[in-house]
């Protein structure tokens, strides 16, 4: 059909048809697709087929996956209780009480969030991990929580994935009733990168509690308890979930010429947090920088100042965290967080099957089936083969992050991020200028998003060759990356001391600052309004009906969310297709399963990719449950 009528368009007719015939008649190219879900998810895969995924920057050719073993168990059996019913049962108080009371050291399994975003830049998709949600969640039911959202999955989702985040909270959620969901959240910013109105965030933590999230980790990025004091109220007024107020570490409480991050800085931080509302505190080490002995002075200060659960974050950039778990555990943190072997270490959490061996025949053991932990890492080692094009390249601890201090969330973004400006033989300098703007801004607390803005400025600087003295001195003639000039005005809060008053005036040029919280400049969401207007733009696409968790994509991130539903359009849920085909389309002869619908899949073959033809369209040829189809696509190299 598409092809009569370019060969019956006049143009094409006379032989006038020239290289600019596609560009000159697009509409002739808008070809019209089937709707039903198997032509959709063909035409994906031919698509892939011929043009690759655009997230995929190079592929090795010469690559072999292996096949990712599912750890056995019994899908007709009932879930083994675990600690999601225990909250059920107690709600959070009696909750906490009891996990204060414990004796055993518990873990929140962080495979499924922070892991993959502090490895392999937050591509981890949905597919790979419903494969074992279920065999986990009955082999490990004594797991603490699992760390399954938030953070940058959010974004990274929509925005590469093509996947809805709250589609993957649910699916998880039914997968695993029995365990703690836990999500992070960035206070005042959401899952964003700047403030939004405070209603909004609190329609945001009702919908994720409804989905599935029960620990809330709520930081802000400069550790200003006044941001994060709403997301307290909201999880304690509006869930039956926990507030975990997080306490973000940074420097070293152990060094004698440490005048602003000291250990008495932490404890007031955290009593704070106690009287806002918490129910629990996390020490967020987000850069991996808490030290082994720092670890036992931290923990036994802190137990001594709230008397509440104390539950540790970090990243092993340093290699040295676990020895920090060891004097944390020593001194009573009731929680650690840890990744399943293969998607540990590195800018990624301890090695969670390693840290239960260290702890055996102690007094604080905990038991886990090892062989069969064992075999959920091996899962993950062979999984993580398959994003190989978004790994970091970093492949030995190192002692650098105690002077860069970069976020193990951010380390990972930040190298691609210099590779795709020209930047990348200049990581180096990259890292050596993060340290620098961080002490020209009054050294930070370096978290999403305010490590953001430090990297944003450090890229900057490298790029056009320019020194702090540089900015000091002629800095009205130079412009500032937008999140600069932002931050410095005050949206994402107040930093520990304040701002760096000259370098703000300079930055700023004539505008004035604020001082209040960035969130009490932002008119309220109008939801009656608002979700109207979006459902009358949007629910044609929809082949459901549109919900409240669409419409706060949306608001949180207006342009991906489009692309992502002209996306679902065209494709249907592309979370369902697997891994390999998905990244690197499939080779000749072969199969891949598509599960549509529990008892509906669907066989893809893929039998011959035609030659372009003088449109350069070329013609994909596939058997699809045994009927031959083919699909035209468009060859854009
Ligand atoms: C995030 O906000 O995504 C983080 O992981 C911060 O550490
Ligand atoms: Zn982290």
């Amino acid at each position: 059909h598409f092809l009569q009528n370019v060969i019956q368009h006049p143009i094409f007719k006379d032989g006038k048809a020239t290289v600019n015939f596609i560009q000159n008649t697009p509409a002739l190219f808008k070809i019209k697709l089937p709707q039903d879900r198997t032509s959709k998810v063909v035409n994906f895969l031919a698509e892939v087929i011929v043009n690759g995924n655009s997230d995929v920057k190079y592929i090795d050719q010469n690559k072999v996956f292996r096949n990712p073993k599912v750890p056995k168990f019994n899908p007709l059996e009932a879930h083994p209780k675990g600690t999601k019913d225990m909250l059920t049962e107690m709600g959070p108080e009696k909750f906490c009480a009891w996990l204060m009371d414990e004796k055993k050291i518990h873990f929140t399994d962080t495979t499924m969030r922070d892991a993959h975003q502090s490895l392999l830049a937050t591509r981890m998709r949905t597919y790979d991990m419903l494969r074992v949600a279920e065999s986990y969640a009955k082999n490990h039911p004594n797991t603490f929580s699992m760390e399954v959202w938030g953070g940058a999955t959010f974004d990274v989702s929509m925005r590469f994935l093509h996947e809805s985040p709250w589609t993957r909270l649910r699916e998880l959620r039914k997968a695993v009733p029995n365990i703690l969901f836990q999500m992070l959240l960035r206070g005042s910013n959401g899952v964003g990168y700047k403030a939004y109105p405070d209603n909004l965030i609190e329609k945001f933590v009702e919908k994720s509690w409804e989905n599935g999230v029960d620990i809330f980790r709520i930081f802000d990025s400069l550790n200003w308890v006044k941001a994060m004091e709403p997301s307290i109220n909201y999880v304690r007024n509006k869930t039956g979930g926990i507030a975990e107020a997080a306490v973000s570490y940074t420097g070293d409480i152990l060094n004698v010429n440490e005048t602003k991050y000291t250990l008495k800085y932490y404890t007031q931080l955290a009593k704070d947090l106690e009287n806002a509302g918490a129910h629990m505190i996390a020490i967020k080490d987000m850069a991996g920088l808490l030290k082994p002995y720092a670890a036992t002075e931290l923990v036994l200060a802190l137990k001594d100042t709230v008397k509440l659960p104390i539950h540790l974050h970090t990243h092993d950039t340093s290699s040295l965290q676990t020895t920090t778990y060891m004097k944390a555990i020593e001194a009573g943190v009731d929680v650690v967080d840890v990744a399943l072997g293969g998607l540990s270490g590195l800018t990624s959490q301890p090695n969670f099957n390693s840290v239960v061996e260290m702890m055996k025949g102690q007094p604080r053991a905990h038991e886990f089936d090892m062989p069969k932990l064992n075999q959920f890492s091996n899962y993950w080692e062979d999984t993580r083969e398959l994003y190989y094009p978004f790994e970091s390249g970093l492949k030995a601890g190192t002692a650098e992050v105690y002077s860069h201090e970069i976020p193990g969330g951010q380390y990972s973004n930040l190298r691609p991020q210099a590779t795709a400006l020209g930047l990348g033989d200049r990581f180096e300098e990259v890292k050596t200028m993060y340290a620098e703007v961080n002490k020209l801004f009054g050294n930070l607390i370096k978290v999403t998003p305010s490590s953001k803005v430090v990297g944003d400025m450090a890229i900057f600087m490298v790029t056009n060759d320019l020194t702090t003295e540089d900015v000091m001195t002629r800095g009205e003639e130079i412009s500032f990356p937008d999140s600069v000039i932002s931050f410095f005005m005050g949206d994402l809060g107040q930093p520990v001391g304040g701002f760096p008053k000259k370098l703000q005036k300079i930055i700023l040029k004539n505008k004035k600052p604020y001082t209040n919280r960035p969130n009490a400049h932002l008119a309220p969401t109008d939801f009656d309004k608002e979700f109207k207007a979006f459902k009358k733009k949007f629910q044609k696409g929809f082949t459901r009906a549109i919900e409240m968790e669409d419409f706060l994509s949306y608001t949180l991130y207006p342009k991906v969310f489009e692309k992502a539903h002209e996306n679902y359009k065209l494709y249907g849920n592309l979370a369902l297709v697997q891994t390999k085909h998905f990244f690197y389309g499939m080779k000749l002869r072969e199969e891949t399963l598509i599960e549509l619908e529990p008892g509906k899949t669907v066989i893809v073959r893929l039998l011959s990719v035609g030659i372009p033809n003088e449109l350069g369209m070329r013609t994909v040829f596939f058997q699809v449950n045994g009927e031959n189809r083919f699909v035209d696509v468009l060859d854009t190299s």
